[in-house]
């Protein structure tokens, strides 16, 4: 029987679920069986776990929550709980091999669709649930293209060079002012129908003002630190980042390899002079706070951080994105894989905020100096392990997305979460100073 046309919900939940499937078969059929089944990394699953996870998860909210549908693989369950087996253990378990994997993933795809399509669905809140799966699948995509980085092995992903900067970006301020005072951080269903549970709820916020880097801190920027001994000089080191740099010897980021006086970097397979230009990638909470202190400079919180972002003092409004309410467009900011590498800082000239800072949004996540807690009023929705089992376990917020995020996980109230010691997520940073003497 035939249905009823899509409202434009519906149609936006449906075009977000089928972009997500495009992305993770281009992140899975271009490797073998064997590449898909094995560990890459003890930080990482195995990709064959994150394809039945993907499924996995939208069976359980979209087939069986919002649709109220019969289990399809109820065994599977245990298998793919995130907090039942730690990522090193994973590829020991009985996982399903990648042709079944492809298989339950459109067998749930195809009655998920079926849900969205019905009519009780053509509004109210089971339709967060498609977003919010729409979300967790970009997300796994983001997590697998961090395990293709990882992978050893000549190149099979492919990407064209992302735009330059324009002419004159060299003469940008190396900082820009933004101005002191109150602003509604964080979101609510009302603006932002698919902002996860730890964006909410909007809470007024009073920020002072402050200095903040025009762009992510470059390549270039972070040799003179190398350059000057920073990994050497405990000054510069929160106490636990000099423990971990002694124990582990890092003295440069991830990928980074040195040729004579030349820095070089694996990226996706293939080995490149690294671009002075463009900012900083694979670096910890720790090595960013190090830079910071070196500079003379502090890494923002995260209010700072979503101030800088969102507030217009102009009209007093906070925006959804630093360029107005509209949703990412390729000339905004480089996001969702379209790119395998950050553009070189002070690109997008379209997408900066009003205070001037560009790529706030897309290119690297950037560190901030705070812990990931709750909002107050936090509500944990629809399940404590997204985000409430998170709080004040010594996780650092992440914010601003990456080349790697997919567009319906990045808005300005996005918020993401590491320990300080990780570095193959598709993290940087920008510092930032008072402006006022406290
Ligand atoms: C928000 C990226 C920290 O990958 O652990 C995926 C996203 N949650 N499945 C993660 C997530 C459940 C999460 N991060
Ligand atoms: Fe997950």
């Amino acid at each position: 029987h035939p249905q009823p046309p899509h409202s434009p919900a519906q149609e936006r939940a449906r075009a977000a679920l089928v972009s997500a499937r495009r992305r993770t078969r281009s992140l899975t059929d271009c490797l073998p069986d064997g590449e898909l089944t094995a560990q890459h990394s003890t930080l990482m699953s195995p990709l064959v776990w994150d394809m039945a996870h993907i499924a996995c998860q939208e069976e359980i909210w979209l087939v069986r929550e919002a649709g109220g549908r019969r289990a399809l693989r109820p065994e599977l369950d245990d298998l793919y709980d995130a907090f039942r087996h730690p990522r090193a253990e994973r590829p020991s378990l009985p996982l399903l091999p990648p042709a079944e994997a492809r298989r339950y993933l459109a067998q749930v795809r195809a009655q998920a669709l079926d849900v969205l399509a019905d009519p009780a669905h053509a509004d109210g809140s089971p339709l967060f649930l498609f977003g919010m799966i729409a979300q967790h699948e970009q997300q796994h995509d983001e997590t697998m293209l961090a395990t293709h980085q990882l992978r050893r092995g000549p190149a099979v992903l492919d990407a064209p060079a992302p735009r330059r900067a324009p002419a004159g970006a060299h003469r940008l301020p190396r900082e820009v002012l933004v101005p002191g005072g109150q602003y509604a951080m964080g979101t609510d269903g009302a603006s932002e129908p698919w902002a996860l549970d730890n964006e909410r709820p909007a809470h007024p916020v009073h920020v002072r003002s402050f200095w903040l880097d025009t762009t992510p801190v470059t390549n270039a920027a972070y040799q003179d630190f190398i350059a000057d001994g920073g990994y050497d000089d405990p000054r510069w080191w929160h106490p636990e980042g000099w423990l971990h740099r002694q124990r582990t010897g890092i003295a440069a980021p991830g990928y980074w390899h040195r040729a004579g006086d030349t820095w070089l970097r694996r990226r996706f397979g293939r080995t490149e002079v690294v671009p002075p230009e463009e900012p900083v990638l694979h670096v910890s909470w720790y090595e960013a706070d190090a830079y910071a202190r070196w500079a003379g400079r502090r890494l923002p919180t995260e209010a700072e951080w979503e101030k800088a972002a969102r507030h217009d003092p102009a009209t007093s409004r906070t925006r959804r994105y630093p360029w107005g309410d509209e949703p990412p467009r390729p000339e905004h900011a480089n996001l969702g894989q379209r790119h395998l590498q950050p553009a070189p800082a002070g690109a997008y000239p379209q997408g900066a905020a009003p205070c001037g800072a560009r790529q706030l949004i897309g290119d690297v996540w950037e560190w901030t100096s705070s812990e990931f807690t709750g909002y107050p009023g936090f509500v944990a929705f629809p399940y404590r392990e997204y985000s409430e089992v998170f709080f004040g376990a010594g996780y650092k917020v992440l914010r601003g997305g990456s080349f790697g995020t997919g567009e319906v996980a990045c808005r300005g109230t996005f918020r993401n979460w590491d320990l300080p010691v990780r570095r193959q997520i598709f993290a940087g940073f920008r510092t930032c100073r008072d402006a006022e003497p406290h």
